[in-house]
C-alpha cells in the first residue's frame, strides 16, 4: 500500500466508512486526526470549529468531558458536515462482547447514536469485536483494532499484534483497521493510525513518546497521524494543525514519490 494512491485504495475498501475516510483525505490532503481532548463542550466545538478544514478525523474521549449533553453531539455531527469530517470516539473497549454491546449503544453517552468509528483492545478476543459489530454494523460504523501502543512499556507488542492483525482480517466488514505506530498489515484497505505525534520527537512526563509526522508517515508507513497536544495546546490551533496537515501530507506525497 506504499504505492497505492488514497482515492485507489477507497476503491478497494468494503467498509464505506473506510472508502469515506480515504476519499476526504484525498480531498481534502491531510491525513490529520485531531484528538480533541479538551474538558469543556465549549472548548471542544470552538476547537473542531477552528480546526475542522485541516483534519479528515476527530477524535474524542467524551467521558472526560465535564458537561456531556445530547447538544454537545449535534453540534459535533453539525461540525462534521460542515467540515467534512469523521467523528471517532476514542472508548478503547477492552470487555466481553455482552458488556460491550451494552458501553457502546446506551449507558450516558450513546456512543453508537454518533460516532462514525470506534476502536477496541484485541485482549478480549472476537467476542468483543462481535458484540461491538452487532450493535455498530447496521447503523454503517466501524471499528479499529489497538495492535500497538505509543505509551513507553506498553505490552501490545510481537505476536499480540500480529495476533490483532488476524482478528482484524477475520472481521474486515466491520474492522477498517488499526491503532499502531508503524505499518503492520500490507492490506491496502486497512487504516494504520498513529498516535504520540509532535512537531519534534521527545515524550511527556506520564510515558507517552512523540514521533515526528515524517517518521510516522514517511519511514513507518503508516497512513494517518493522530495530535492532541499539538494542536490542542498551541497559541494558534488552527495554524498548528495547518503545520501538522502539511507535515503529514508532505510526508505522504515524498513516500509515494519514492515507492514509485
Ligand atoms: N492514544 C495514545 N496512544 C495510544 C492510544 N491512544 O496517545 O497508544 C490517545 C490518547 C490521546 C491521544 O488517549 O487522546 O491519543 C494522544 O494525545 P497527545 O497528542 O496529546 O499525546
Amino acid at each position: 500500500n506504499n504505492i497505492l494512491k488514497y482515492s485507489e485504495r477507497a476503491a478497494l475498501c468494503s467498509n464505506g466508512l473506510s472508502r469515506r475516510l480515504f476519499t476526504i483525505m484525498e480531498q481534502k490532503k491531510t491525513n490529520l486526526v485531531l484528538s480533541a481532548d479538551v474538558t469543556s463542550s465549549k472548548e471542544l466545538l470552538q476547537l473542531v470549529d477552528k480546526t475542522g478544514p485541516h483534519v479528515c478525523m476527530v477524535k474524542t474521549h467524551v467521558d472526560i468531558l465535564e458537561d456531556f449533553n445530547q447538544d454537545v453531539v449535534d453540534s459535533l455531527t453539525k461540525l462534521a458536515a460542515k467540515h467534512d469530517f469523521l467523528i471517532f470516539e476514542d472508548r478503547k473497549f477492552a470487555d466481553i462482547g455482552n458488556t460491550v454491546v451494552h458501553q457502546y449503544s446506551g449507558g450516558l453517552y450513546r456512543i453508537s447514536e454518533w460516532a462514525d468509528v470506534v476502536n477496541a483492545h484485541a485482549i478480549p478476543g472476537p467476542g468483543v469485536v462481535q458484540g461491538l459489530k452487532k450493535v455498530g454494523a447496521p447503523k454503517g460504523r466501524a471499528c479499529l483494532l489497538i495492535a500497538e501502543m505509543s505509551s513507553s512499556g506498553n505490552l501490545a507488542t510481537g505476536s499480540y499484534t500480529q495476533d490483532t492483525v488476524k482478528m482484524a482480517e477475520e472481521n474486515k466488514d466491520f474492522v477498517i483497521g488499526f491503532i499502531c505506530v508503524s505499518k503492520i498489515s500490507s492490506n491496502p484497505s486497512f487504516l494504520h493510525m498513529t498516535p504520540g505525534v509532535q512537531l519534534e520527537a521527545g515524550q511527556d512526563s506520564l510515558g507517552q513518546q512523540y514521533l515526528t509526522p515524517s517518521e510516522v508517515i514517511g519511514k513507518r508507513g503508516s497512513d494517518l497521524i493522530i495530535v492532541g497536544r499539538g494542536i490542542y495546546q498551541a497559541q494558534d490551533p488552527a495554524n498548528a494543525a495547518k503545520q501538522f496537515q502539511i507535515a503529514g501530507y508532505d510526508a505522504y506525497v515524498t513516500r509515494m514519490a519514492e515507492a514509485m
